[in-house]
């Protein structure tokens, strides 16, 4: 630890005045706009846990299941608003881009797949994850759009008749190749990374702060719980994310 666990205002300072931030968030940054995390309180649908839906043979066993789970989030996600926490990472991202004039020098990475950061205003966002409202053919491959909640068929079929998956990532399944890459080369190069709301169990997205804080970056932590970063982390930050964000500006 090399500065002061809860120095907000040493944050502050070099979060304004650096030349490249990068901000990992997970699920924690959207439980404030109500929309369940994975892991800990609230984090079962109907008794399943994460890794028993989010895998490929979950969806081979019984899609139904699978789709029930998507459809159910989806409607949370459809009447959720982005929180003062997302709204904090968008101003932030124009107040570093406007400053440093160079769009490589703020980038927000999140494992979250409900589009709130976008939505919140952020402009260039990484998913690592994939998409909530993105549905992928099992046959054709064909990509598109889905919005409609609740989903009208279940499991949902793609014209040719296969079914469709949801457009995310889900254990066993490998990161999308460019996202993923850039993901990579923004934490290498980062003076600092905020890591927001993930628990930090998920590789290879929880790698990426471990990469920064080898790289050099300033390493700050902002979480209700504990995560197996602190200990490595220069702050933590033991609140909720659209409580703490908002200080940072
Ligand atoms: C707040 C808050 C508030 C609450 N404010 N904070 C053994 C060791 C290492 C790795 C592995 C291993 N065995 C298997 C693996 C690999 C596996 C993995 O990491 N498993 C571990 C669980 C052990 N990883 C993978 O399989 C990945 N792929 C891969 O490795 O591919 C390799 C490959 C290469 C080439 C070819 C083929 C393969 C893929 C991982 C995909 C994860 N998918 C999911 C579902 C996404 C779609 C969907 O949304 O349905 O991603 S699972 C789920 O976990 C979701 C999340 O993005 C991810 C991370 O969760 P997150 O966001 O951290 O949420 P929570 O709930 O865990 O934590 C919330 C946190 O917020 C908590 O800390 C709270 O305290 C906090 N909080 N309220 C601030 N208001
Ligand atoms: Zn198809």
């Amino acid at each position: 630890m090399t500065q002061a666990p809860f120095d907000m205002m040493g944050l502050r300072q070099v979060v304004h005045t650096t030349d490249s931030i990068a901000v990992l968030t997970g699920a924690g940054i959207s439980a404030e706009s109500g929309v369940p995390t994975f892991r800990g309180t609230g984090g079962l649908w109907r008794d399943y846990s994460a890794e028993d839906l989010a895998t490929p043979e979950a969806f081979a066993r019984n899609p139904r299941l699978v789709w029930e789970w998507y459809d159910w989030r989806r409607g949370i996600i459809r009447q959720a608003q982005p929180n003062p926490g997302h709204l904090a990472l968008a101003a932030l991202e124009q107040q570093t881009v406007g400053r440093c004039a160079n769009d490589a020098s703020f980038t927000l990475i999140t494992q979250n797949v409900d589009g709130l950061h976008e939505r919140a205003g952020s402009r260039s966002v990484l998913k690592l994850h994939g998409d909530i409202w993105l549905v992928r053919c099992t046959g054709c491959g064909a990509v598109e759009r889905n919005d409609e909640v609740p989903l009208r068929e279940l499991p949902p079929r793609c014209r040719c008749g296969a079914l469709l998956r949801p457009g995310v990532v889900w254990f066993g399944e490998p990161l999308p190749r460019t996202e993923w890459a850039r993901a990579y080369e923004a934490s290498r190069h980062a003076r600092v990374m905020l890591v927001v709301g993930t628990s930090a169990v998920v590789y290879p997205a929880a790698g990426l702060a471990e990469l920064a804080r080898a790289a050099g970056a300033k390493l700050a932590i902002i979480n209700t719980g504990e995560t197996p970063l602190d200990s490595a982390a220069d702050w933590v930050f033991r609140g909720t994310a659209g409580e703490t964000l908002p200080q940072l500006l």
